[in-house]
């Protein structure tokens, strides 16, 4: 195998071995304990965990600070004993009662102070797990109803929230993980050229990065390789979130390059081609199992989304970068897909 440019190491959340409930009908798998999901990391190829705040601490808003802690050094214990690290905290601001409508720019200064404070008891949380990337998903920092606000001023009101952060630790990077919709009907952050313009008017630009995942970028009809791309050229691409969508319906979270197998290709291609990993960047993936998979075969999508991820690098680390070159310099661009896809397919090129 050509040689490999880029440092590559795995990590998915908890939230990714879940229960299989859908809008129209119920769970059909059983719940697995943190403890126990921790145990399969390892196993899958993976040694990187993301979390939500409340998966660290459940029921983190009724807890004392104290409690929130002494929970988290259990948790860092944890992942200690099974040489896992932790990539970031998230906080989950879109279960809470008080987030029913928006988190930074909730209309009541009331819901947006607990956004702001509960965020930073997460920071707290990243601290703790030896880490100093926090994800922010801007769920419900958006509009159902034009009129019902002003999209202007909820712009402003996420950027004073991320200088709060930015102001409450000096170590602190964030990473802005844009969607374009659901659960909100438009969200304010809805691309990464949104998430990269909200990082230049914080007060610290250069500790505001972003997440892309490949299916918030289809979910905006958007290509999510060009997306990273953008994210890079910036310095800005912190995370990825590896997954795959078919066609603008629901946020699906299909394993990695079970849709579109050329456009996982590309994601890989242009990570490569920048060396990603090199500054301690990980591969996330946020793959759903399907409903139909039982308990005991419930994992699959997370080692084969892996598994595809190292077999398309392995395509990129083995196309002929000399016909690449005479191909482009001769402008046959029909020449040139054709040999991507014979490369793509183990078909012999002639
Ligand atoms: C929603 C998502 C979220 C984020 C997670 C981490 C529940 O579409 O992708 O997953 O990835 O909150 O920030
Ligand atoms: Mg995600």
């Amino acid at each position: 195998m050509a040689a490999i440019k880029g440092k590559y190491r795995f990590s998915f959340g908890p939230w990714n071995i879940d229960e299989g409930a859908d809008p129209f009908g119920p769970t059909v798998r059983a719940p697995i304990a943190l403890e126990k999901k921790l145990r399969l990391y390892k196993g899958l190829g993976y040694d990187g965990v993301q979390f939500h705040d409340d998966d660290v601490v459940p029921d983190i808003d009724q807890k004392s600070p104290a409690q929130v802690m002494k929970e988290a050094a259990r948790i860092k214990k944890i992942l200690d004993n099974e040489g896992l690290k932790a990539e970031f905290v998230a906080p989950r601001l879109w279960f809470s009662p008080n987030t029913i409508d928006g988190a930074y720019s909730n209309p009541d200064p009331k819901m947006r102070k607990y956004a702001i404070e509960r965020t930073k008891v997460c920071i707290d949380l990243n601290n703790a797990l030896n880490t100093s990337w926090m994800v922010v998903w801007l769920a419900r920092e958006g509009t159902y109803v034009r009129e019902s606000k002003n999209a202007r001023e909820q712009v402003l009101q996420i950027r004073d929230a991320l200088n709060a952060f930015l102001e409450y630790d000096k170590k602190l990077k964030i990473l802005i993980e844009p969607k374009p919709n659901e659960p909100v009907d438009s969200a304010i952050i809805p691309t990464i050229g949104h998430a990269v313009a909200m990082a230049y008017i914080t007060v610290d630009p250069a500790r505001v990065g972003c997440l892309v995942e490949s299916a918030h970028s289809l979910l905006a009809g958007l290509d999510p390789s060009d997306d990273m791309a953008f994210g890079l050229a910036h310095n800005k691409l912190w995370s990825v979130h590896l997954n795959d969508q078919g066609g603008l319906k629901f946020d699906q979270d299909k394993s990695f390059g079970s849709f579109n197998l050329r456009h996982a290709f590309s994601q890989v291609r242009v990570l490569e081609e920048y060396s990603y990993g090199r500054h301690g960047e990980w591969v996330g993936f946020d793959v759903k199992a399907m409903r139909t998979q039982k308990q005991s075969v419930a994992t699959k999508h997370l080692s084969s989304s892996r598994a595809r991820f190292l077999h398309l690098l392995n395509k990129v680390a083995t196309l002929d970068h000399k016909l690449e070159a005479q191909l482009r310099a001769a402008r046959d661009y029909e020449e040139l897909d054709r040999y991507i896809l014979c490369h793509l397919m183990g078909v012999k090129y002639s």
